[in-house]
């Protein structure tokens, strides 16, 4: 696969000015481990976000590297390349080719991080790094540091030290990843047509009679024959009252007529997230109950969109959405006294128990904080996030039987523009018309 390493290679740039900024250092940024399912098989191999972010590497046992000071440096850490093991598990870039290929000024071989890291740490002010993640990584660390000191007091005529502060480098990645860059929003842009057009064929093919994992089977084919290499998450496929569980996975019930179906399903494509839920009936028509609740949470999903642009608090479409749904509920007669009292009580949350949205981008629940000093963070163009608003109606003496064991929930993934905010996930309808239009075709 032939891949720009230009903005790569940028955001190590970006990296480096920060370091440059606080006192220099060096960062290291290891990829993920291979993890073993059971008995010698594996999990298909996901890279690190990070570290992924930093260089498009996706081989395992890699680590960046980069030296801040007068002349920085971009260093990559690699798997050696070997006849015999890529025969069995396929090929490996190698340190040469992977320094040419993605533009760093010096590649080695993983097997030589431990000999050299000392020699990069010597003299430097800091290490950057991510802390607290990974307790076999924070051991690394510790045992760099130590063979530092240990370089210190026997090599070079006591002239070196090793780093006098350690830094959680993770913040500092957080806050760019928060905001997409344009090759990062391509990206984006085409892991939710790809999730919408499976969604549109989840919704063509589904009646009653069929099991959800026949409907499951329908979106894998599709996220995997358009190109994308993963699931972003486990696909939620839950007809009737499983819609009610909010993170339903079994997807092995039969989906009966008269039910409404609940899919939240999203693929990933070359690091980057969809998430989208589509709630439809199983039959192609929605009746009277269902429509009733379905078009309070489509007004919440359009009220929550609205309240996306620049300078609006993170938590303005979450209050948008509380407002509509509460005002819903009082006049569907599931909850009773004033709107106010409704949401100032948080009764509401008997039907609506989650939030309405989270930061999405490499990670399906992205990284970035929600709250700066203490205060909901304002939007920023550029910030990617889901607007999911919902309802799940248990069954209970005083709910009308007509709502019992509905679960609905209307999902988009929302971009902040210059002006207010663009949804990445038109292309499946969310309005009942053209649900219904979509099943009937
Ligand atoms: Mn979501």
């Amino acid at each position: 696969m032939i891949l720009d390493p230009t903005p790569f290679h940028a955001r190590r740039e970006r990296v480096l000015a920060h370091l440059q900024a606080h006192g220099g250092g060096v960062a290291i940024i290891p990829t993920a481990p291979e993890r073993e399912r059971n008995n010698g098989t594996t999990y298909a191999y996901r890279p690190d976000s990070y570290f992924w972010y930093l260089t498009g590497f996706r081989e395992p046992e890699a680590v960046l590297v980069l030296v801040a000071g007068d002349s920085p440096r971009h260093l990559l850490f690699c798997r050696a390349k070997n006849a015999e093991q890529e025969i069995w598990t396929g090929y490996r870039c190698g340190p040469a080719l992977a320094a040419e290929r993605f533009v760093f000024d010096e590649a080695w071989t993983i097997d030589e991080l431990e000999q050299r890291l000392p020699e990069l740490l010597a003299d430097e002010p800091a290490l950057w790094t991510g802390i607290g993640i990974d307790p076999a990584w924070d051991k690394r660390i510790v045992a760099a540091l130590k063979a530092t000191r240990t370089l210190a007091r026997t090599g070079n005529a006591g002239s070196t030290s090793a780093p006098a502060t350690l830094h959680d480098i993770t913040g500092v990645l957080d806050e760019m990843r928060l905001i997409k860059d344009d090759s990062e929003l391509a990206l984006m842009r085409r892991a939710a047509q790809i999730t919408a057009a499976a969604h549109c064929q989840a919704m063509r093919t589904t009646r009653p009679g069929r099991h959800e994992y026949e409907i499951e089977a329908e979106l894998l084919h599709h996220f995997r024959a358009a190109g994308s290499q993963y699931v972003a998450y486990p696909s939620i496929v839950a007809s009737g009252a499983n819609a009610c569980v909010l993170h339903y996975v079994d997807n092995d019930c039969r989906m009966n007529d008269g039910e409404l179906l609940l899919i939240d399903a999203g693929c990933e494509l070359d690091g980057y997230a969809a998430d989208i839920t589509r709630t439809f009936p199983v039959n192609g028509r929605f009746s009277g109950p269902q429509r009733d609740l379905y078009q309070i949470v489509l007004a919440a999903n359009h009220a929550a969109r609205g309240a996306i642009r620049p300078g609006a608090s993170w938590n303005a479409p979450h209050d948008a959405a509380v407002a509509v749904l509460a005002r819903g509920f009082v006049d569907l007669g599931l909850l009773q006294g004033s709107v106010d009292g409704v949401i100032e009580s948080d009764s509401y949350r008997r039907f609506y128990m989650h939030r309405t949205g989270h930061w999405l981008g490499m990670d399906v629940h992205d990284v970035g904080q929600y709250k700066l000093k203490g205060e909901w963070r304002p939007f920023v163009p550029g910030m990617t996030l889901t607007v999911e608003p919902g309802c799940y109606i248990r069954p209970a003496d005083d709910v009308p039987e007509a709502f019992w064991n509905i679960g609905i929930r209307v999902e988009d993934d929302a971009l902040v523009t210059a002006d207010g905010c663009e949804y990445l996930t038109g292309g499946v309808p969310r309005e009942i018309d053209g649900i219904e239009d979509l099943m009937r075709s």
